[in-house]
C-alpha cells in the first residue's frame, strides 16, 4: 500500500513510521504558513487531522499523483470540507503539485478554494463545505465499485461535530445495508466544535456503538499516534463483509501549544509573530522557507488586485463625491444588526434562538449573552439544519417564536424543502437568518457563496423576504419580522 506508479503498478515511495511523523510536522508548518498567507481558514481543525493526512496520502492509500483519474486508485472523500488545507499539504506532499504552491490559499483564482473544489485541483475528488454530503458520496462511489467489480478502496474523513447531520445517518445506514466492506470512514475525534465541546452543542458519542449498530465495524485509535494510525488504516483495509469506521482521538490545534483544545482557533489564522512561534514548537524553524513563501503569497495577491482595479471602471479624475476623505463610509457588518435586535428584543417570552453552531460569528449569541435568564430559551441544535428547521416549525405551532440561522447557504438552501413544507406551508412564523449571503465570503470558496437561496425563498408561499444594506436595516428588519 503506498503510493504508486499506475503505468508500471511499481510503487514510487514508502515511507517508515519516523518518516511519516516528520511529513506530518512538515505538513502541519506549511499548513500554518499558508493560513497565516491567506489571513483566514482553520486552524484548529487541520492540525487535529494531520497526522492521519500524512498516514493516509503516503501510506495507506493506492494513488499517482502523475495520473490523479487513475481508474484503479483508492477515493478520498474530505467531507469536513474546512479541513482543506491538510487535504492541499497532503496532495503536495504526495506529489501532486509542489508544496510551495499551497501559499494562495483562499485567494481569487487560485486553486486552493477555501474549501474543496475538484473541478479546480487535481486530485481532490469532490466538491465538499456542507458538513454531513461526504459519506453519502463516499457510499455512492463504493456502491459504483461494487456494480462494476472494481477492488479500490473509497476513504470518507469526517469531522466529530459533523456527526450531528441527520443525512451522515442515513449513509450509515445504507452503507451497513448493503454491507460496502471496501467504504472506510474516518471521524476526527477532536471533541471541539465551533461553539464549544461537542458534547455540550450536541452529544455524538458514544459513535462506536452508533455505528456498530448501523451495521459497521469499529476501530478506535489515538489520532496522533503515528503507529496505531498506519495498523488500523492497515487493518480496515483487510476487514471484509461490513464497511469500517476508524475513530480518531485527536486533538484540535494539535501540535501548537496556544491552539490545542482552544474553541477559538477553529476558524482563525495565525499572524505573522504567533506563525513563528509555531513553526518553532513544530522543530521547524529555518526548516521552511517563510520569508520567500509570503512573498509568493503577497505577488499573487498583488496581481489579483491590480487584475480586479483594471476591470473596475473608472473616472477620468476624482471628484469630491468619489474621492473625498468625508465621503468615505464605514459600516458594521449586518450580521451586527441581527445580534443587537435579539439583544434588544429578547426579553419577549415567546422568543426561542435555535442554535446552528455557528453562534458568535452570526451574532445570534448576543441573545444571550449577559442576560443568562434567557438560557432556557436557547437550544443548541448542533450542526443540525433541516431538523432544526422542523423544530422551529414545531415550536411556532405551540405559539413560540423560534429564531435560527447560520451561513445563508445552509440556513436558506441546505433545508429549502423543510422550509417550505415545515415552515411555509403551515404559514407558521420562523425567522431565518441567512449570514454571509452572496459572494461575500469569497475566501470560503465557491461551495459557501449564497446565491441561489434568495430566488429560491421569493419563490415560497408565505415567506417575506429582506435583503438589508447594513447593521442598521438589519436591525430593524429584524425588530419588524420577529414581532
Ligand atoms: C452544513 C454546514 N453547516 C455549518 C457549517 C459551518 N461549519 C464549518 S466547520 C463547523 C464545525 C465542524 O465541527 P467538527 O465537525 O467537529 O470539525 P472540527 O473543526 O472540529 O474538526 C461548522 C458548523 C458547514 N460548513 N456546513
Ligand atoms: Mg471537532
Amino acid at each position: 500500500m503506498a503510493l504508486r506508479d499506475s503505468g508500471t503498478e511499481k510503487i514510487i515511495r514508502s515511507y517508515s513510521i519516523p518518516e511519516l511523523e516528520a511529513m506530518a510536522a512538515l505538513m502541519r508548518g506549511y499548513n500554518l504558513v499558508a493560513l497565516c498567507a491567506a489571513g483566514s481558514g482553520h486552524a484548529g481543525g487541520t492540525l487535529s487531522i494531520m497526522d492521519i493526512a500524512a498516514a493516509l496520502y503516503l501510506h495507506a492509500a493506492e494513488h499517482d499523483p502523475a495520473n490523479p483519474s487513475w481508474p484503479d486508485r483508492d477515493r478520498i472523500i474530505w467531507s469536513a470540507g474546512h479541513k482543506a488545507p491538510a487535504l492541499y499539504v497532503a496532495l503536495g506532499a504526495s506529489g501532486y503539485f509542489p508544496l510551495d504552491d499551497v501559499v494562495t490559499l483562499r485567494k481569487l483564482g487560485s486553486p486552493f478554494q477555501g474549501h474543496p473544489h475538484w473541478l479546480k485541483l487535481p486530485g481532490v475528488e469532490i466538491s465538499t463545505g456542507s458538513l454531513g454530503q461526504g459519506l453519502s458520496i463516499a457510499t455512492g462511489m463504493a456502491l459504483a465499485a461494487k456494480m462494476d467489480g472494481q477492488s479500490h478502496r473509497i476513504f470518507c474523513l469526517m469531522g466529530d461535530g459533523e456527526q450531528q447531520e441527520g443525512q451522515v445517518w442515513e449513509a450509515a445506514m445504507e452503507a451497513g445495508h448493503f454491507h460496502l466492506d471496501n467504504l472506510i470512514a474516518i471521524v476526527d475525534c477532536n471533541r471541539l466544535q465551533i461553539d464549544g465541546w461537542v458534547k455540550d452543542v450536541m452529544q455524538v458519542e458514544p459513535l462506536e456503538t452508533r455505528y456498530a449498530s448501523f451495521g459497521w465495524r469499529t476501530l478506535r485509535v489515538d489520532g496522533h499516534d503515528m503507529r496505531q494510525i498506519v495498523e488500523a488504516l492497515d487493518k480496515a483495509r483487510s476487514m471484509t463483509g461490513d464497511p469500517v469506521v476508524i475513530l480518531a482521538e485527536t486533538t484540535k490545534g494539535k501540535g501548537v501549544s496556544f491552539m490545542e483544545d482552544q474553541a477559538a482557533w477553529h476558524g482563525k489564522a495565525p499572524n505573522r509573530r504567533e506563525l513563528d512561534t509555531a513553526l518553532g514548537e513544530l522543530g521547524l524553524t529555518k526548516k521552511i522557507p517563510v520569508d520567500r513563501l509570503l512573498e509568493g503569497a503577497a505577488k499573487f495577491q498583488r496581481e489579483v488586485d491590480r487584475e480586479l482595479r483594471d476591470g473596475m471602471p473608472h473616472f477620468s479624475r476624482d471628484y469630491w463625491w468619489n474621492a473625498g476623505e468625508t465621503m468615505k463610509v464605514t459600516m458594521e457588518p449586518t450580521r451586527k444588526g441581527f445580534g443587537q435586535s435579539l439583544a434588544n428584543n429578547g426579553g419577549d417570552e415567546r422568543i426561542v434562538c435555535l442554535g446552528l453552531d455557528i453562534s458568535a460569528s452570526i451574532t445570534i449569541s448576543d441573545f444571550y449573552n449577559g442576560k443568562p435568564e434567557r438560557l432556557k430559551r436557547w437550544i443548541s441544535m448542533g450542526i443540525a439544519e433541516q431538523s432544526a428547521t422542523s423544530a422551529a416549525a414545531g415550536l411556532a405551532r405551540e405559539g413560540k417564536l423560534p429564531v435560527l440561522g447560520s451561513y445563508a447557504t445552509f440556513s436558506a438552501a441546505r433545508n429549502l424543502n423543510q422550509i417550505r413544507v415545515s415552515v411555509c406551508y403551515s404559514s407558521l412564523n420562523v425567522l431565518i437568518a441567512g449570514a454571509h449571503g452572496g459572494v461575500s465570503v469569497g475566501p470560503d470558496g465557491a461551495t459557501h457563496q449564497a446565491l441561489e437561496d434568495l430566488f429560491a425563498m421569493q419563490g415560497l408561499p408565505n415567506m417575506a423576504v429582506v435583503v438589508p444594506c447594513d447593521a442598521i436595516e438589519t436591525r430593524k428588519a429584524t425588530d419588524y419580522l420577529l414581532l
